[in-house]
């Protein structure tokens, strides 16, 4: 980070940051929303949002302040933030990363995860060519690498996993049935198993109707990364990013099947500016929010900062797109 931008972060964050465990390798953090951007102290991106019991748990990436910024996204841990009311929160330090993992040495990118039968499933890709598994049986420690190897690889199998497999978002539907969603520029979904740590059938490509006159430079509806999956009513909602262009931002498209095809709606919100694109939608305490990220604390974009917005719907189901304001 340049001296201006380290100013800028030291006089946001005031006294409003609370070192809890200092001694401990990852030292957890205590901080109070002041608005966005919601995380201050650190750099963060790819936020996915995730309710276990009372909390709101968020798991971002990092852009850490000393990343080689000519490197395409030199990323080496994850973090896990906690929170029950969303003005108070935790950072509970870098909980997993490439140094925990025996098959990858670079590019910790967008991660998600899930719960289920009291065990926390960790998803995160690495080397824009793979996605793993961890599992704990806590949401913020203790994650392991069960299978030694990747859950998805693209060696050899690019014509299944499609191009770049990264990005992993998991979906588990109310009949129980696990779903991961994957992909950058090739859309992808996968089932998994009900021990969450392997494949139960093809990976397929996700149809999205509407967008066959978009292009990666176009914007609009193309299909460019970070999908996010979410069910409110009878409706699948597929949000994901259309691209890096000028104007890249979080868009969707809907379903009533978790498999597809989705159709085409438009802007989840308008753009940030950041970049890239990535986030999350979920339901806390029965409000609906998105959380996503900007590069404002840093104007970098490879130095982003999370932020979260309260979001609505139609009553059509549509999302009322966020104007987002810097
Ligand atoms: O943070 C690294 C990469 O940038 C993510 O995997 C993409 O979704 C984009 O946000």
């Amino acid at each position: 980070m340049n001296h201006t931008g380290k100013l800028a972060k030291l006089i946001l964050l005031g006294a409003a940051m609370t070192t809890i465990s200092a001694c401990s390798a990852n030292p957890t953090i205590a901080f109070e929303n002041q608005g966005n951007p919601l995380i201050r102290h650190i750099y963060t991106a790819d936020p996915s949002a995730r309710v276990f019991g009372d909390k709101l748990y968020l798991y971002t990436s990092h852009d850490r302040d000393d990343s080689d910024l000519d490197a395409h996204f030199d990323m080496t841990d994850w973090h896990v933030f906690s929170t029950k009311d969303l003005n108070n929160w935790t950072d509970h330090g870098a909980f997993f990363g490439l140094d925990d993992i025996s098959w990858a040495t670079k590019q910790a990118w967008a991660p998600d995860a899930v719960t289920r039968n009291g065990k926390y499933y960790f998803y995160y890709p690495v080397e824009q060519t793979k996605i793993g598994v961890a599992v704990s049986d806590s949401p913020t420690s203790g994650f392991v690498d069960p299978l030694g190897k990747p859950l998805i690889d693209k060696t050899g199998n690019e014509q299944v996993v499609g191009t770049e497999p990264i990005d992993p978002a998991l979906l588990i539907d109310d009949d129980g049935q696990a779903y991961m969603y994957f992909g950058c520029r090739d859309a992808r979904v996968v089932k998994l198993k009900e021990n969450m740590i392997e494949l139960d059938g093809d990976i397929q490509p996700v149809k999205i109707n509407g967008i066959e006159q978009y292009t990666e430079k176009s914007g609009g509806g193309w299909y460019g990364e970070g999908p996010w999956v979410f069910k409110r009513g009878d409706y699948y909602y597929y949000m994901y990013s259309n691209g890096w262009e000028k104007d890249t931002t979080l868009v969707y498209a809907m379903a009533t099947n978790p498999m597809g095809p989705f159709d085409y709606v438009g802007e989840v919100m308008t753009p940030v500016g950041a970049g890239t694109s990535h986030g999350s939608i979920t339901e806390f305490n029965d409000k609906w929010y998105v959380f996503y990220h900007s590069k404002v604390l840093s104007e970098q974009g490879k130095q982003r900062s999370v932020h979260f917005d309260e979001i609505y719907f139609g009553k059509d189901g549509k999302i009322i797109p966020l104007q987002y304001r810097r």
